[in-house]
């Protein structure tokens, strides 16, 4: 059968559709002759969703589906599709007005038929794509991946039709082994309805892969929409230029979905890719890595990468990605401000060295600290985001004050106006130490639904234990209230009101006699 691959990819926010871009890009390299096309459903307006989907298949009659889904989970401090989860969830679980609790529970409503309305939408959209497909392909498939798919892929097998491949993680080694015809259980994947997913696959190393720049001309002739996203100058053009993170943090997936092992992208490559985006007029860049510099070996790596981006010309551009800043040096901090780093990351969680240790994160708070300085040195006057999970594990009143003053030291380097606190809650993810931890303390029973939103399995998975859970909900409904829309600082003014500020030695020593939490 002459092979036509059609890429959908779900609705979203638009942000730029690295994934299905870069598998078609594989693929071409591989299978230059094979037709393919990007749908991409985050630039159609929902109301059109059905229709535009059935006329792009009409049009296409592709024989392959790829479905790429980027995400599920939506709690998160900030305004987002059906209004603010993680404000109308705190609402109706802390709030001591019965107003507010019931303003609370209708937001909350609100929310939660957003997000199932969109988790049927999305499995709607697949089945009608296959189904409208088959019209003209009887043998025509599916296969459903991108980083939704990865964090619930087991949740999905009851939810999608008999045969739709199911992939975890990157998809082009399954792809390949699928078009040409060769088995690919080994890879991380099953067939819903006919196979099971293997336990523990996630944990599964993904099959190394030697990336390549990716191939704009190529992908502009099968993306008739490219252009939305080079129209507007807002938009953070994602880039990669590594893979897989070798840390262990309690909560996080990353480190599974792509592995611990980290494999860089050739600089030559991804400066090649760079070009040609901003031959284009693209000058922010998002790279899209879990970590631009997971750990202090790849410092020389980074440091290479940056420096063959200033050596090409390429000087008017802009920057973000997630940063580890306790892996930096004063060299990198230099390059960064000079290749144009103008936004970073920084998900250090807790001020408290004790609990940054308990949660496993590996940081050490004081090298941080210093690291920060050395980049306001090299003349980073831009945003810094510190991102705070409260209530992780082993919160205490004197951790939260640790964190205060280590926040205030932060806006004592890049002034205050800088730093942003993003206070979020962690959402309990399946695969995660933390997801163990729930099951050892009986918060959670094996069998739980991770994808559910009903408000009594929302509650333990939007992580805010008890004994402080309330006092944390209660801060927040105040911040809220006193100042939306400057929701970070606001919880820290209240906590540091409440609660004082520790010294700030207090916080970056972590005593050594405590014990290390078992999660
Ligand atoms: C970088 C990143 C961001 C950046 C994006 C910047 C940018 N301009 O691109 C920022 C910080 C903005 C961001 C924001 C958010 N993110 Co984010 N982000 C990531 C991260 C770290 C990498 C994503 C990426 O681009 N990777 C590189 C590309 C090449 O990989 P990819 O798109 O995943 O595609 C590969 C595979 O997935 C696979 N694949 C993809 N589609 C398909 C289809 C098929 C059929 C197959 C076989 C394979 C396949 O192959 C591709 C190529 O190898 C991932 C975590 C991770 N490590 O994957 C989270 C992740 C995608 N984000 C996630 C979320 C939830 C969000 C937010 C919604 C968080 C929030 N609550 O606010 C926001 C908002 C996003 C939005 N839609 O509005 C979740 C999504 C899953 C979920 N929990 O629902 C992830 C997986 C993190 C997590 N574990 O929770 N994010
Ligand atoms: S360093 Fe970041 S990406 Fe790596 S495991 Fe920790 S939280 Fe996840």
């Amino acid at each position: 059968m002459n092979e036509k691959i059609l890429y959908v990819r779900l609705p979203c926010n638009p942000i730029f559709p690295i994934g299905v871009v870069y598998l078609s890009d594989h693929i071409h390299k591989v299978f230059p002759e094979i037709e393919q096309k990007i749908f991409d459903l985050g630039t159609i307006p929902p109301l059109d969703f059905n229709t535009s989907l059935d006329r792009c298949i009409d049009e296409f009659q592709p024989t392959l589906l790829v479905f790429s889904w980027r995400d599920i989970q939506i709690y998160a401090p900030v305004g987002g599709r059906g209004g603010n989860p993680l404000q109308n969830a705190f609402e109706f679980y802390y709030a001591k007005n019965p107003l507010v609790k019931l303003k609370g529970a209708l937001g909350g409503l609100k929310v939660t038929t957003a997000y199932y309305g969109e988790l049927w939408r999305n499995e709607g959209l697949i089945r009608r794509g296959l189904t409208r497909a088959r019209k003209y392909n009887p043998q025509a498939r599916a296969v459903v991946g991108g980083g939704a798919v990865s964090v619930f892929y087991e949740q999905l097998q009851k939810q999608l039709p008999k045969g739709t491949i199911v992939s975890v993680g990157e998809g082009e080694q399954l792809l390949e082994k699928l078009l040409k015809g060769q088995d690919f259980s080994d890879e991380r994947c099953y067939i819903a309805g006919e196979t099971q997913p293997r336990e523990r696959m996630i944990h599964e190393q993904p099959t190394p892969l030697e990336k390549t720049a990716c191939n704009y001309d190529y992908i502009q002739t099968i993306w008739s929409d490219f252009d939305y996203y080079l129209q507007e100058n807002d938009f953070y053009i994602g880039v990669q230029t590594k893979r897989g993170c070798p840390h262990n943090c309690c909560y996080c997936v990353y480190t599974v979905v792509e592995g611990k092992q980290v494999r860089i992208n050739p600089h030559d490559e991804v400066v090649k890719e760079m070009r040609q985006l901003y031959d284009r007029g693209i000058r922010n860049f998002w790279f899209t890595d879990a970590q631009f510099i997971p750990a202090k070996r790849f410092i020389a790596d980074a440091i290479g990468l940056l420096e063959k981006i200033l050596d090409s010309g390429m000087t008017d551009i802009h920057w973000a990605s997630y940063i580890r800043a306790d892996n930096l040096n004063p060299e990198l901090c230099d390059l960064m401000v000079k290749t144009g780093m103008n936004y970073f990351e920084i998900g250090i969680t807790s001020g408290s060295q004790e609990l940054v240790r308990k949660m496993r994160m590996g940081y050490n708070l004081r090298t941080v600290l210093q690291n920060c300085r050395d980049l306001k040195t090299a003349g980073f006057n831009d945003i810094v985001s510190v991102n705070y999970s409260f209530n992780v594990i082993d919160e205490t009143y004197e951790t939260i004050r640790q964190t205060i003053a280590y926040h205030r030291e932060l806006e004592k380097i890049f002034g205050a106006d800088k730093v942003e606190p993003a206070i979020f809650f962690i959402g309990l993810q399946p695969h995660t130490h933390l997801e163990e931890y729930a099951f050892e303390k009986n918060i959670l029973k094996p069998g739980y639904d991770p994808m559910s939103l009903m408000p009594w399995t929302a509650k333990k998975l939007l992580w805010n234990p008890e004994p402080l859970g309330s006092f944390f909900g209660e801060v927040c409904l105040q911040a809220w209230k006193q100042n939306p829309n400057d929701f970070g600082r606001e919880v820290m003014q209240i906590l540091e009101d409440k609660l004082g500020c520790a010294p700030l030695e207090e916080a970056l020593t972590a005593p050594v006699k405590k014990q290390l939490a078992k999660v």
